[in-house]
């Protein structure tokens, strides 16, 4: 077995959108446990897979800039958490008009455990100085960036860097982990071996894989994917950072097409939220008007999603189901997509046209 081989393998349950760099959908199928299987859960890299020489830079402000190994993380206290990674573009291809960037469906999410090294403790080691403000966190990914030729604002070489505010870094209770493992594996080459940030709660792009350097910065960062793509860019209003996901639920069972045999069916789903847990799900069958409450699983954690079911008593017919989450501090989804450029955060709900038979 080549290392080729076992990239090809891990990838082989996924839905492909993009050969080179590789991106793919979870299969429907990744969605319905309360984990998804690292073979399906989906992929998203803005360039080709990186060769990382094991070690993760400390630096900028701090008092002892130090060099970390895979080891050396692991000697750390080890956290191990369900954390649900939802891609900003998650949702773009329902959006209109059609914005440019990678086609998603509505599968680019999915739970799996991390297990790593608290961030807040990893900077406690190399004592960030007093004025810093934000840690910038580069990957060992760069390139020509794939989009380029419809985004030109992207034509320049680019390597992989965001930032995250100090505050927010040093958090202990955020739990963002440099992770190490995933489903009690070793990190694979497309999921950002040897480590990589996972940051619970904020859109993916945080999680910054294949992680080589943390710098302490005086002063906040800009890059290409902080401030010029990841920016919901809005036709009517100031534009602002794409940050924490946005309450959102799918449904799981019925599959997409299903045609059910009446009287009744149990309708199951997954909702999460990057402001708090989700609160309520409601679900409709007929268009405008109708909402009925599912029954909604409390958090089996704090940054996973949560299962819902909805007992239906259904008579044949064409139904258009839609399931409603909302969140502890209120949001609500939409039913139009929140239209911006680059075609982020699409929480709209989902409606899945259902048959009974
Ligand atoms: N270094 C690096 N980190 C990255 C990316 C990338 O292109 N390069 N993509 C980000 C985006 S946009 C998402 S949605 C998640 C996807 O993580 P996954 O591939 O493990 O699902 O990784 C994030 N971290
Ligand atoms: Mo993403």
């Amino acid at each position: 077995m080549t290392v080729a081989d076992d990239i090809e393998r891990a990838r082989s349950g996924l839905i492909m959108i993009n050969q080179a760099p590789y991106n793919a959908e979870a299969p429907f199928s990744g969605l319905t446990g309360q984990l998804t299987a690292t073979g399906f859960h989906y992929v998203r890299s803005n360039f080709a897979l990186p060769t990382h020489d094991g070690n993760l830079h400390i630096g900028g402000a701090v008092e002892n800039p130090t060099t970390l190994t895979l080891d050396d993380l692991r000697a750390f206290p080890a956290v191990q958490r369900a954390v649900t990674l939802e891609c900003a573009g998650n949702g773009r291809l329902d959006t209109r008009p059609l914005p440019a960037g990678e086609p998603w469906g509505g599968y680019a999410v999915s739970t799996a455990e991390w297990t790593g090294a608290r961030l807040s403790d990893v900077l406690a080691q190399a004592v960030p100085t007093s004025d810093g403000v934000e840690v910038r966190c580069e990957g060992a990914d760069s390139g020509t960036y794939h989009l380029a030729p419809v985004l030109p604002d992207t034509r320049s070489p680019l390597t992989f860097v965001r930032s995250l505010a100090l505050g927010h870094a040093q958090d202990p209770a955020e739990e963002i982990l440099v992770a190490y493992a995933m489903n009690g594996e070793p990190l694979s080459p497309d999921h950002g071996a040897p480590f990589r940030l996972v940051v619970p709660g904020w859109y993916a792009v945080a999680s910054v894989k294949w992680l080589c350097r943390l710098d302490v910065l005086t002063e906040p960062f800009t890059g290409e994917f902080q401030t010029g793509h990841y920016m919901y860019q809005w036709p009517d209003r100031d534009p602002e950072p794409v940050s924490r996901m946005l309450v959102r639920a799918r449904i799981t069972d019925p599959e997409p097409g299903a045609n059910l045999a009446a009287p009744t069916h149990t309708i199951r789903g997954k909702a999460w939220s990057g402001t708090g847990p989700v609160t309520q799900v409601d679900l409709s069958f007929t268009g405008a008007g109708d909402w009925y409450r599912a029954d909604l699983e409390p958090p089996a954690g704090p940054n996973q999603w949560q299962e819902w079911s909805y007992d239906w008593t259904c008579a044949p017919g064409r139904y258009s189901v839609r399931a409603r989450a909302t969140d502890a501090e209120g949001h609500v989804q939409p039913e139009v997509p929140p239209w911006n450029r680059l075609g982020y955060g699409n929480n709209a709900i989902e409606v899945a046209v259902v048959d009974v038979r």
